[in-house]
């Protein structure tokens, strides 16, 4: 696969005249797209209603299927919106669900600062407008060993990011985490050096595969998924997924990120998934997959882990010559 690296990418690309009439058509399904995002994603409900099931989001206007599929079986709605990680609204696997009610994704805006021509504060609808919404089926893998097959819905950030027009400084791209200690109970406690933090090279932000993500399953993403823009990076273990952005700088140097300031020795800048590198206290050789009809699975589905989680094809050309045990 050709890796486009931004010094190619003319800036007349940016809105090509080539895509231009298909935007005109897709504009007027993002005139439904946004609103409906939005729609879905803020309503807060009950502090603390942690039984009452929660509505599903609304429906999006999926503009492009098919072109990202796995064999594998997928994961659940109840499984990929149930069994989360999102420290900010607590540490257990059911906590995202539970606490997130209060959580308010609208009005969202997000800040682009660094190197680039083009910065700012820009909202939800601007930062989404010229593009249209794909689903693509990832696989999932988290550090602690478990993983998912979602049919996510969003945009390449690379598409994003280019309209910024980064400039030949920029090498690193860094991402921000909302921090709203009144709607996020999790932040009450020091597990992490708030606001989550992770960061990606340039050419791995531009890399076709990494996504920005507004959805699961053809619905706008639920509040314990990150609502209403988070980060999927599929070669790489979840934690580089980041949730409720607010923040994109473009950087000279490799930017911090709150695992590895948390824990340097489990957790790599680089963090692509890699069987052949332990985690320090558990083997990442085999995964336990939480998918197909067994749904929710504690002992069984263990399989193989796969290098760069199975997109080695794709990816495995941006690290070449680097040491990927030193590089984890
Ligand atoms: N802000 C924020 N983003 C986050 C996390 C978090 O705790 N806070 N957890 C990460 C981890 S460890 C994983 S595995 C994925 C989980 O995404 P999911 O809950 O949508 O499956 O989100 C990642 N993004
Ligand atoms: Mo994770």
């Amino acid at each position: 696969m050709l890796i486009r690296r931004p010094p190619d990418i003319p800036p007349s690309e940016i809105t090509s005249e080539s895509v231009y009439q298909r935007r005109r058509e897709l504009l007027k399904g993002l005139a439904v797209a946004v609103p409906a995002l939005l729609a879905g994603c803020g309503r807060g409900q009950d502090a603390g209603a942690t039984t009452a099931p929660a509505a599903m989001p609304p429906e999006l206007p999926v503009a492009r299927r098919g072109e990202y599929t796995l064999p594998d079986a997928q994961t659940s709605w109840q499984d990929a919106t149930h069994y989360n990680n999102y420290y900010e609204f607590g540490t257990d696997k059911d906590d995202p669900a539970k606490h997130s009610g209060r959580f308010e994704s609208q009005p969202w805006t997000v800040e682009v600062a660094g190197q680039a021509e083009v910065t700012g504060r820009f909202t939800l609808e601007d930062i989404l407008k010229p593009h249209a919404l794909e689903e693509r089926v990832y696989r999932m893998r988290c550090v602690e060993a478990w993983s998912m097959v979602i049919p996510w819905v969003g945009i390449p950030l690379g598409a994003v990011l280019k309209r910024f027009k980064p400039t030949s400084d920029a090498k690193y791209v860094a991402f921000t985490t909302v921090e709203r200690p009144a709607q996020m109970p999790g932040l009450s406690y020091p597990v992490l050096d708030w606001p989550y933090r992770e960061g990606l090279r340039l050419d791995e932000a531009m890399h076709p595969l990494t996504l920005l993500a507004v959805g699961l399953y053809g619905r706008a993403l639920p509040n314990q998924n990150g609502a209403p823009l988070r980060l999927v990076v599929p070669w790489k273990y979840g934690f580089k997924g980041i949730k409720s952005i607010v923040r994109i700088e473009f950087a000279t140097h490799q930017p911090k990120t709150a695992w590895n300031q948390s824990a340097p020795n489990e957790y790599g800048f680089y963090s692509n998934v890699n069987p052949d590198v332990n985690h320090p206290r558990w083997s990442q050789a085999t995964e336990r997959r939480i998918a197909g009809s067994g749904g929710f699975n504690l002992l069984g589905n263990r399989i193989a882990t796969l290098p760069f989680n199975g997109y080695a094809e794709q990816v495995a050309a941006l690290y070449a010559g680097m040491d990927l045990r030193r590089n984890f």
